[in-house]
């Protein structure tokens, strides 16, 4: 059976490597796959791509990440639309984690700033992911996941990426950014929802052939 080519439509460092590693981990004979990124688009389609993020949930903007590539390929595409819900702040930023702030570190200090008067049983909050896949016909089809935790009042490790270093993962009394990365592969709100989908993927591709 010849690997299923599809992209990743994400133009985030740190996701695109998670997605990468659980994808090449996860997807086993008699299936295979060849993922690609937004690296190996030429000049003119990397000109194109434009994704504007302005829907209103994970769901949205996850959709329009991957219709922003699979319009410019029309080969199937896998997007990330993820994000930190914190319930003490009304569930923001939500849809606007990457927008929050320019930098990690600032999204971070803003996000501190916030919750400064907040003791830690008040700071409950959640990484969601949701994954839109576009196969070559044009069907889309959603995945989500997510994974509870607590805000801490400082940065701790430097692994991962985004809003890692404050979000307290009680389960391993370590925060994601003490996590590996396979310790946070295990557990993260984008394993749940990309066990979905190579779940859905293994059944696509058999029934495709
Ligand atoms: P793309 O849209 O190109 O994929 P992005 O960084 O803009 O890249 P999002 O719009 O989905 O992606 O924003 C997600 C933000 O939420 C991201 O920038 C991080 O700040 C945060 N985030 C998402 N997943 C995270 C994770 O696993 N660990 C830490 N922070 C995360």
């Amino acid at each position: 059976m010849n690997p299923y080519k599809f992209y990743i439509s994400s133009e985030n460092e740190g996701k695109v490597k998670e997605i990468l590693k659980f994808l090449h981990e996860e997807i086993r004979p008699p299936f295979s796959a060849n993922v690609l990124t937004l690296n190996s688009l030429d000049e003119s389609q990397k000109n194109k791509y434009n994704p504007v993020e302005n829907g209103i949930s994970f769901l949205e903007n996850a959709r329009i990440k991957a219709r922003a590539l699979y319009s410019i390929l029309r080969e199937p595409v896998l997007a990330d639309d993820s994000g930190l819900e914190v319930d003490a702040l009304n569930g923001e930023p939500g849809v606007f984690s990457s927008r929050y702030e320019k930098t990690d570190e600032l999204r971070i200090g803003r996000l501190l700033r916030e919750l400064t008067d907040f003791q830690q049983q008040m700071r409950s909050a959640r990484f969601i992911s949701c994954l839109c896949f576009i196969d070559k016909f044009g069907n889309e089809i959603f995945f989500n996941g997510k994974v509870e935790g607590i805000i801490i009042d400082q940065p701790r490790g430097n692994h991962g990426f985004g809003y890692d270093p404050v979000f307290y993962y009680p389960p391993l009394n370590k925060t994601f950014g003490e996590l590996t990365p396979d310790e946070k592969q295990n557990v993260s709100h984008r394993s749940h929802a990309l066990k979905l989908f190579v779940h859905f993927l293994a059944k696509y591709i058999e029934f495709s052939a």
